[in-house]
């Protein structure tokens, strides 16, 4: 890295100890911005790096409830208000017993570009909390979101910060904390939280959006080389909400999907994934992939390794940051593997990127390649504010006209600095000048 650049980064490590994914995510964007700053020195002037790599707020706060026994428990919750240049903070919140500060300042960091990728006027934050929903009964789910809303509601609004899902947090979640927020404030502000209800503001499509446009930007980068989707063999990794529909618009493309995991384990299913039966399993019965297996002949769950050892032509890591490591990313390579899109906020280790990039794959990483979710939370944010709805078919227009204009600035990005080709190289630049041209318009704020 250049200097300048690799002195902001050692401060960001000095500043922000023992926040190894924060460290991470800052590292991959500011090593990106060697040719930008280089062609446009003026980037690293009125300490812009050192302001766009510092949150404008965090709050940290404790969250009581009790569980249907009667016991206390205490967690702990995180709003990270990353970036706003562009417009009100923009992010999901997580559930996840793993969630700390530099998780969650990582997640934030991401979605600082992430939005600006989608040019649909949104910053960048992210939230949430080390509390496990596995397992726990609804009733215990929607004390802990009360509890959690009762703080987060002093932090947020429609035009302030918009929070959604990410792991752990769902349709169910959503409703909780919607329900808690209009409570506390009396008013239905809509606009406050995205991913809701379609009985009371939700957007078609929003479900479906970040999968959906993960395959999406597969499927324009494989256009770059004269391919398809069609034949294709696909892992994906994860069981959730982006998992599901990156499986769903896989097939629709007609490719082939034949794994998906989750912590248990990983499930290979050579006929293809029976969709409408893991639909049952994850979202009806909130179920485990052995659940699929047990219903499904022929498919088998592995309980070693990674589902990355499956040989197959496309990859969609779809589950958690750091899911696929060196060692994955050779394997999938030596299998003939030639597509990664990441539907996960950094799934792939730095080593995986570095083995990717130098065999000259098709790899877009999430911040490009999963921003169908938030573009989305911002076309749910537009019919709230116009009090209207639109149709499946508008609404899916929409987002993909939004993916393929993200791949197209990727591409045209990478060009620009030198490097075709390099999907990295092209989101990161795209997004960094986006959010830095605010933020000098902006003055020193
Ligand atoms: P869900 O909670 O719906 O699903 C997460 C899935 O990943 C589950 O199958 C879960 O398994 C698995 N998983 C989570 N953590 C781990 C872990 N540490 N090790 C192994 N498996 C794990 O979340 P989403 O599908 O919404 O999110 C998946 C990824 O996509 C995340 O990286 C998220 O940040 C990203 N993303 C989500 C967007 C959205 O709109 N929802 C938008 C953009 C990105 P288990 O149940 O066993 O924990
Ligand atoms: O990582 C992400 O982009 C999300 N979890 C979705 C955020 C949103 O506001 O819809």
């Amino acid at each position: 890295m250049q200097d300048v650049v690799e002195k902001v980064y050692e401060q960001v490590v000095a500043r922000n100890r023992g926040e190894a994914e924060f460290h991470q995510a800052v590292r991959e964007v500011l090593e990106s911005l060697d040719p930008v700053i280089a062609k446009h020195p003026h980037y690293a002037d009125d300490a812009l790096l050192e302001r766009i790599v510092e949150p404008e707020r965090q709050v940290i706060f404790r969250v009581p409830w009790v569980d249907d026994a009667g016991a206390v428990h205490v967690n702990r919750g995180f709003r990270v208000e990353f970036n706003s240049a562009l417009g009100p903070y923009k992010g999901g919140l997580r559930f996840h017993p793993s969630v700390n500060v530099g998780i969650i300042k990582f997640l934030g960091f991401e979605q600082v570009f992430k939005n600006a990728l989608t040019a649909q006027g949104i910053g960048g934050g992210k939230g949430g909390s080390d509390f496990d929903p596995h397992g726990r009964s609804d009733a215990e789910v929607m004390r802990f979101c009360q509890s959690f809303m009762t703080e987060l509601s002093r932090h947020i609004g429609p035009s302030t910060d918009v929070p959604a899902g990410d792991i752990g947090v769902g349709g169910r979640e959503i409703g909780y904390l919607f329900g808690q927020y209009k409570r506390l404030r009396n008013a239905y502000d809509a606009g406050v939280l995205t991913g809701k209800g379609l009985a009371w503001g939700g957007s078609l499509v929003r479900t479906e959006a970040t999968g959906y446009g993960t395959v999406l930007f597969a499927q324009s980068m494989l256009a770059t080389r004269g391919q398809t989707l069609e034949g294709k063999t696909v892992a994906v990794s994860g069981a959730g909400n982006v998992a599901i529909y990156a499986i769903e618009k896989a097939q629709k493309l007609g490719a082939k999907p034949i794994t998906f995991s989750d912590s248990s384990g990983y499930v290979v299913d050579e006929a293809g994934v029976d969709l409408e039966l893991l639909k049952q399993v994850k979202e009806v019965e909130r179920g485990r992939v052995k659940d699929y297996v047990e219903r499904r002949p022929g498919a088998r769950l592995v309980t070693q390794g990674r589902v990355w050892d499956v040989p197959v032509d496309v990859a969609l890591p779809c589950a958690t940051q750091n899911e696929l490591d060196g060692a994955n990313a050779a394997t999938l390579l030596k299998n003939g593997c030639a597509v990664v899109s990441e539907g996960a906020n950094m799934p792939s280790t730095p080593e995986a990127v570095e083995a990717f990039q130098s065999a000259g794959i098709l790899y877009a990483p999430g911040k490009a390649s999963n921003a169908g979710g938030v573009a989305t939370s911002a076309l749910e944010m537009e019919q709230n504010a116009g009090r209207t709805r639109w149709d499946f078919a508008t609404a899916e227009a929409k987002l993909d006209a939004i993916m393929t204009d993200i791949h197209d600035s990727c591409v045209a990005a990478a060009e620009e600095y030198g490097r075709p080709g390099d999907y990295v190289l092209g989101a990161n630049a795209a997004g960094f000048t986006r959010v830095a041209d605010v933020m000098i318009a902006h003055g020193i704020v």
